[in-house]
């Protein structure tokens, strides 16, 4: 599959991130890792795989996606996280579902039927599920898992978004201003695994604010 670059946001992943980049080889897809040129343990953990590093020039899983975006080259890009929890043998139906439908963003949601999580705690589950809600009330977002952020998209698609938000808002920026463009999104099931080893970065009150900030911002914002 050359048209499809995994984007790989990463940080503090030294343990997990050679177990998932073990796991890709079968798959021979294209992949651009996204991190901070200060986090030499990672940078040390991936050597030796066959991979694009890309250094990132501030801080935040955002501004990491929006670096891998920008710099993506392929027609399409995959979301994907350097912590084991997404299983990459759903890339498969996720991109052909994508295309058989016509779609620009597909999403992957864990609320489904056949689906599911090891790595929800109550709060997120709950917290996701009060932000999937306001995505449908006021933005029409027909997506199931707002949090999530396991997307396929088209890179000329995802590039007219001007995406910007450098924290984890990015996770409702994305699907919110794609929706406003009328672009077309959908969703298929996927089960989310347990992170392999580390933690977790989202911080559930900080960054739960942060996203219901922005999505106030957006809902106010004519794109
Ligand atoms: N480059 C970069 N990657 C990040 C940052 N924060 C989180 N990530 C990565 O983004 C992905 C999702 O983060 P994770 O902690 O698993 O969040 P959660 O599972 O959504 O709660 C993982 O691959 C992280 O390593 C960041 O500030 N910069
Ligand atoms: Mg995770």
């Amino acid at each position: 599959m050359d048209e499809l670059t995994l984007i790989i946001p990463a940080k503090n992943e030294a343990e997990s991130l050679p177990i998932v980049l073990d796991e890709l080889k079968k798959y021979n897809y294209k992949i651009d890792i996204i991190l901070h040129i200060s986090d030499l343990d990672t940078i040390q953990a991936i050597r030796e795989y066959d991979v694009n590093i890309i250094y990132q020039e501030n801080l935040g899983y955002g501004d990491a996606l929006i670096q891998g975006i920008k710099q993506c080259k392929t027609k399409y890009f995959c979301i994907f996280n350097a912590d084991g929890s997404f299983n990459p043998s759903e890339i498969n139906q996720m991109f052909k579902t994508l295309e058989s439908k016509k779609l620009d963003f597909i999403f992957a949601s864990r609320y489904g039927a056949n689906s599911g999580s090891d790595d929800d705690t109550l709060l997120t589950l709950v917290g996701n599920y009060i932000f999937t809600y306001i995505g449908k009330i006021f933005f029409k977002l027909n997506i199931a898992d707002i949090l999530y952020t396991y997307v396929i998209g088209k890179t000329e698609q995802a590039k007219k978004l001007h995406l910007n938000q450098k924290d984890f808002s990015f996770c409702v920026e994305l699907p919110i201003k794609a929706k406003k463009m009328k672009m077309e999104l959908g969703h298929v099931n996927s089960y989310e695994r347990k992170r392999i080893a580390g933690k977790k970065k989202v911080n559930a009150f900080k960054d739960g604010f942060l996203i219901l900030k922005h999505m106030i911002r957006l809902f106010f914002m004519k794109l």
